[in-house]
């Protein structure tokens, strides 16, 4: 290989602006007088694409070519955020951006939020898959991230008149796609259903439908390395399309039936916390995207070659797969060694578990996922006798391990009974190489718990990574004036690509100066999200009390609940003593969070926490003392926006059920303090920060299951503790619901009688260090060294470094670099 890297563009103001005219009349005729900010945003990402396809090109041909093992990310989700500001920062290109979007007439930020978004993830899992995704690329690791390019992503979430969430299609790609380029050449076929049968001695598969995978390439430049890796999403199409002589015998929607069937495959994102209905084309999506990918990577590796040796596929490729989603990849590639290519079974099984590797990303049982076995086997009948051979053949391995019969029976990977199914997480850790949890707490309770036998049988498969954030988006992005201050601190910038060099920073916690900078930065900070708010959702917080912020996505277990109820506790101690006699510090407290559509309770806490906010920002007792405030479609822009200027971030859980949190690290780089439960990576942050620059509350693990086992009886702390009776009786009043008492009747039944985690035990510790919070942020320079301290001693939770934790512990074990 002779090209190494291709020379980094550069480019002037000048010549970016004329690049800009130069598109818009090419593909509009439009001059800028006539443009659009949609417009001017596409062009100006076109220009910027464009520069990148050299390197891109070298890049793919240094993945295909080169003799370093590829990286395969699979995973459902990508929760990419906006694609320009990013490709402009990792080409060294922002100045002259601005300069030129000036030149056109244009404000860059309304050219930059003229973006909309591609939300194609729920949460966590697929920010962290495109956190990954910037690391790899940016330590020039060569990698290729494959998922859907689903029509519509995560729903837009709209608030009616009474505070309930409703969700319209994300409609992301109305305007166009600036980024992705559709690849027809590199399209896949993929066939589900029919039957199998046996000739000449081999298992034959007669499909009975098939679609076409047509891929969509993203470039994902490294920051700063010259690397552009891809993210290559599927879109699913019909293979014939329309079906002309239906349509001439007038049978219209006959004409379109395949497309329209094909097409519901890629059409949307499936909420993370979904109920039953849909199964079928949820696993209808996750064959999809994996079989195409497995057979793009062959394509890629094997290029044109007729007998390719596919026990090397290992050493070009390993695929990591993002949750139980892509797990099907296992059986697939083995339906491919065996039945495409001839390999005997034992080999073909060795080549595949070197090929896979697994990480969960979850605690909670329901989120294990598993197929009902009758579903499986009508939509994927070959792929049912294979996982039954894995099955089959893995509990002779644990007899042979001497495994007694009830435990088999609980490892088993296709479960007995009447309605079998097939146990996603287990077919997983038996067909990986690796298995790792993305905490070091979930990664213990994984191997003591959830997958206790299986860590038994395989004790070496076990691994911990803890997940990381990118700096790039972040902190670089997202807090241009923190990022110019730590430079400034550090005097090198080169703590954006090496997160450990925000250690550096320790030594200016104690210095005033550097101090009062800070809380300078974060003054500005919140007037600018003070001014975004009031521009975007039409209020205005005040800077001067403290921001206190909980996002993340509706569950009961990540506690809304909690909050809420300290926030009407609070409320409830204003309008009882008086203004006078609350000395809580003032608040401005915001929530961002979406509910699962089908998910009730979620919903219901959502109607609850607007119409807190309705009443308590209506009340005048509260002017000065406590706000709340709740805007809409919390996604990855207004994440951008709202953490830099956060003072308090909410991480509240309950002990054992959060994998690891990733907002928790985002708040904390960004200076703000956590008041967190010591649950996923909460604990690691704790022990990071000191625990004197935590505010830790609430049960641990050990007291959460020695509460359990005693019987847990939430009525008991309502009965003991006066503020949150009061609490619970406003919301049972009808205070909160114009006098009815019936809207939160279900949410305060399960409180008192049901309460899953345990809100009314961790009640009282968490009211006890709200307290302690209003105490430490009336020392503004003391909070503010805490703050300062939490960045500098945060630096390991750059996914960079999770990326070379999965490269020694799980992709190339034994590397350094
Ligand atoms: O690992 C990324 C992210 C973790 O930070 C969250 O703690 C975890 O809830 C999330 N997991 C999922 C999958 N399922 N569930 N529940 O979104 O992964």
């Amino acid at each position: 290989m002779t090209e190494l890297t291709e020379p980094r563009a550069s480019i002037s103001a000048a010549e970016f602006a004329e690049g800009v005219r130069k598109r818009l009349v090419q593909r509009w005729g439009v001059d800028e007088a006539a443009a659009s900010p949609v417009q001017i945003y596409q062009a100006a990402s076109q220009l910027v694409r464009d520069r990148m396809a050299p390197s891109w090109k070298c890049s793919n041909r240094r993945m295909a070519e080169g003799t370093t093992r590829t990286v395969g990310y699979l995973s459902a989700e990508y929760l990419l955020g906006r694609q320009l500001p990013n490709a402009l920062l990792d080409a060294g290109m922002t100045d002259q951006f601005n300069e030129a979007m000036r030149e056109l007439g244009f404000d860059p930020d309304d050219v930059i939020e003229a973006e909309h978004e591609p939300g194609l993830g729920n949460g966590g899992l697929g920010r962290l898959a495109a956190c990954f995704m910037d690391s790899l690329a940016s330590l020039d690791l060569p990698a290729i991230g494959y998922g859907i390019r689903y029509r519509y992503g995560i729903f837009e979430q709209v608030f009616d008149a009474n505070g309930r969430q409703s969700e319209k299609p994300d409609d992301w790609l109305s305007a166009g796609d600036a980024w992705g380029y559709r690849q027809t050449e590199r399209a896949q076929r993929v066939a589900f259903g029919g039957q199998v049968t046996e000739q000449g001695g081999h298992r034959v598969w007669h499909p009975a439908w098939s679609v076409q995978a047509v891929p969509y390439d993203y470039p994902i430049p490294g920051y700063a390395s010259g690397r552009i890796n891809t993210l290559r999403l599927w879109q699913s199409e019909a293979l014939d399309g329309f079906d002309l002589q239906r349509f001439n015998q007038s049978d219209y929607g006959g004409a379109v039936q395949a497309q329209v069937r094909a097409n519901t495959i890629s059409a949307i994102l499936y909420p993370e916390d979904s109920n039953t209905d849909g199964k079928r084309l949820r696993l209808e999506q996750q064959y999809f995207f994996v079989a195409a990918s497995l057979a793009d990577a062959i394509a890629t590796f094997y290029h044109g070659q007729a007998h390719p040796d596919l026990s090397a596929l290992p050493d070009h490729i390993c695929f990591q797969l993002n949750d139980t989603h892509p797990v099907i990849g296992i059986a697939e590639l083995m339906r491919i060694l065996l039945d495409d290519f001839g390999y005997e079974w034992a080999q073909a099984w060795e080549i595949t578990q070197r090929t896979f590797n697994y990480t969960c990303h979850t605690l909670l049982p329901e989120a294990l996922e598993e197929w009902p076995r009758s579903l499986f086997a009508e939509l994927l009948p070959r792929h049912m006798e294979i996982i039954e051979r894995i099955d089959a053949d893995f509990v002779r391995y644990l007899r042979d391990e001497q495994v007694d019969q009830e435990r088999i029976d609980a490892m088993r990977i296709i479960t007995r009974g009447e309605d079998p199914t097939i146990r996603m997480a287990y077919l997983a850790t038996v067909g990986s190489t690796k298995v790792n949890g993305v905490a070091q707490l979930h990664s213990r309770l994984l191997q003591e718990v959830t997958l206790r036998d299986f860590h038994t049988v395989y004790p070496g498969k076990f691994t911990n990574v803890t997940n990381g954030v990118t700096p790039r988006r972040f902190m670089r992005l997202a807090n241009p004036r923190l990022s110019d201050l730590i430079t400034e601190g550090l005097g090198t910038d080169s703590w954006v690509a090496d997160l450990s060099k925000l250690s550096g920073l320790e030594p200016l916690a104690d210095d005033d100066g550097f101090v009062a900078r800070f809380m300078h930065v974060k003054d500005d900070n919140k007037r600018d999200f003070a001014l975004y708010a009031q521009r975007r959702y039409g209020f205005s917080p005040d800077p001067s009390t403290m921001f206190d912020v909980m996002v993340k996505r509706l569950h009961e277990y990540k506690r809304q609940s909690l909050k809420i109820l300290a926030v009407i506790a609070d409320y409830s101690d204003i309008i009882a003593g008086g203004s006078d006699n609350h000395r809580a510090q003032p608040r401005t407290v915001i929530f961002g969070a979406k509910a699962a559509p089908g998910y009730a309770m979620a919903k219901l806490t959502i109607q609850l926490i607007n119409n807190v906010a309705r009443v308590i920002n209506a009340d005048p007792r509260t002017d000065g003392l406590l706000k709340v405030y709740f805007p809409a479609n919390y996604n990855i822009s207004m994440a951008e926006h709202l953490i830099p200027a956060t003072d308090l971030d909410e991480q509240i859980s309950q002990a054992g059920k959060e994998a690891s949190g990733t907002s928790n690290m985002k708040f904390a780089l960004n200076g703000a303090l956590t008041v967190g439960t010591l649950d996923g990576a909460n604990v690691e942050i704790r022990e990071k920060v000191g625990a004197e620059n935590f505010f830790a509350f609430g049960l641990n693990v050990d007291q959460v299951h020695a509460l359990d086992a005693e019987g847990y009886a939430p009525m008991a702390y309502y009965d003991k503790d006066a503020r949150l009776r009061a609490a619970i009786d406003m919301v049972a009043s009808g205070a909160f619901s114009h006098g009815d008492r019936d809207t939160y009747r279900k949410l305060v039944q399960d409180w008192l009688k049901h309460d899953q985690f345990m809100v009314m035990a961790d009640f009282g510790a968490y009211m006890d260090a709200q307290r302690r919070i209003d105490q430490a942020y009336r020392q503004p320079d003391q909070w503010a060294r805490k703050a300062i301290l939490n960045i500098a001693r945060c630096g390991s939770f750059s996914s960079d470094r999770a990326v070379e934790d999965y490269l020694t512990r799980i992709w190339m074990p034994g590397t350094r670099r």
